[in-house]
């Protein structure tokens, strides 16, 4: 069934608008410095930037309160940083640094954070989905109130143990929100050319689970429709389905000959729907923040950028013991 869906927020504070600014221009220059790292052969192995989708983990973070669960596929780490992961930490593992999130054993694609909850990370396409629903499973169980976002793209959302997790989150009422973030692609094809019905927030309907399409690169509206899943959630209504619908910029890693689409594609998006200029816009038309302001807050984020990057590099690589600890269980 699909959910009613008010209009998106429009009396947003001037500082909340200057926090989603913030956060999504974090996550844009972070990509963006990774992307040059790995250019300079410092990061190795798999590395998918999340650059056009900065607005779905922003709105979708402000929705949380503290407690709240998140879980995701290898395009992560937007989301480490949205949920207030360290910039250093994530990037000294990038680059496979004893510094990093997993002490430079995992990568790009594994990392996790207890004190954030912060649950990965999954290379596996769909892999987290059954996860998610455990996590939320465990809150359920304890009755502690929380939430568990469990983001998927729209490759994954064809994937059999989807639709198993979705009938077990329903059936056990589990508050768990499904975020199906629609960049339109998966690798190099394109959703029109793998999925029968392009509704995929329909997709709950036959377990009565709730679900509403949502403009991924408007943060408001994100925001918005978070908080009304999160409600539902809360209430114990059990799950919710959350089709965010946004864009990559860069393409599905840092190997992609991208021929599957046009130039002209990319830059038409990047030109009229970007979702940091759009609250740029909003912040100066508002008169919340001039371009002097903006500049600054730039300068600021590029600094923290560049000594996650000084960071990392300065981090030393782990030692070969390391090679034998995090692997089995201490025996007990
Ligand atoms: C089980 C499995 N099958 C195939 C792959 C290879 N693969 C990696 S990403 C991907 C596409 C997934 O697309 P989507 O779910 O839309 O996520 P996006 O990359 O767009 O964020 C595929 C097929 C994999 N990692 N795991
Ligand atoms: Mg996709």
């Amino acid at each position: 069934m699909a959910a009613k869906k008010p209009a998106a927020k429009t009396n947003v504070s001037g500082e909340e608008l200057q926090k989603f600014y913030r956060e999504m221009l974090l996550i844009r220059r972070f990509e963006e410095k990774a992307g040059q790292l790995y250019g300079m052969g410092l990061i190795g192995g798999f590395c998918h930037l999340y650059i056009g989708q900065e607005a779905v983990v922003v709105g979708l973070e402000a929705a949380a309160e503290e407690g709240d669960k998140r879980i995701t596929s290898y395009r992560d780490h937007g989301h480490m940083l949205a949920c207030g992961m360290d910039p250093n930490g994530v990037m000294a593992e990038l680059t496979g640094r004893e510094g990093g999130y997993s002490k430079g054993k995992g990568g790009s694609m594994h990392m996790f954070s207890k004190e954030k909850h912060f649950y990965g990370g999954h290379g596996i396409v769909g892999a987290q989905v059954p996860l998610g629903a455990g996590l939320a499973f465990a809150d359920k169980y304890k009755g502690n109130g929380r939430v568990t976002f469990t983001y998927f793209g729209d490759g994954a959302a064809n994937q059999g143990q989807v639709y198993e997790t979705f009938n077990m989150a329903a059936l056990w009422d589990l508050p768990v929100v499904f975020v199906i973030e629609n960049n339109q692609y998966a690798m190099g094809t394109a959703q029109q050319r793998s999925t029968s019905s392009p509704d995929i927030h329909t997709r709950g309907e036959s377990f009565g689970i709730p679900g509403e399409a949502v403009d991924g690169m408007d943060v408001l509206a994100v925001k918005d429709a978070g908080e009304r899943a999160v409600a539902h959630c809360r209430k114990g209504k059990g799950p919710y389905i959350l089709e965010v619908k946004t864009y990559r910029y860069r393409g599905h890693s840092m190997s992609d000959p991208a021929k599957y689409r046009t130039r002209e594609e990319v830059q038409k998006m990047r030109e009229e729907r970007d979702a940091i200029d759009h609250v740029r816009q909003l912040l100066i038309d508002g008169k919340h923040a001039s371009e002097d302001d903006l500049k600054a807050v730039d300068k600021e984020i590029k600094a923290i950028v560049s000594a996650s990057a000084d960071f990392a590099k300065e981090s030393p690589l782990p030692a070969a013991e390391e090679l034998w600890t995090d692997i089995y269980a201490e025996a007990t």
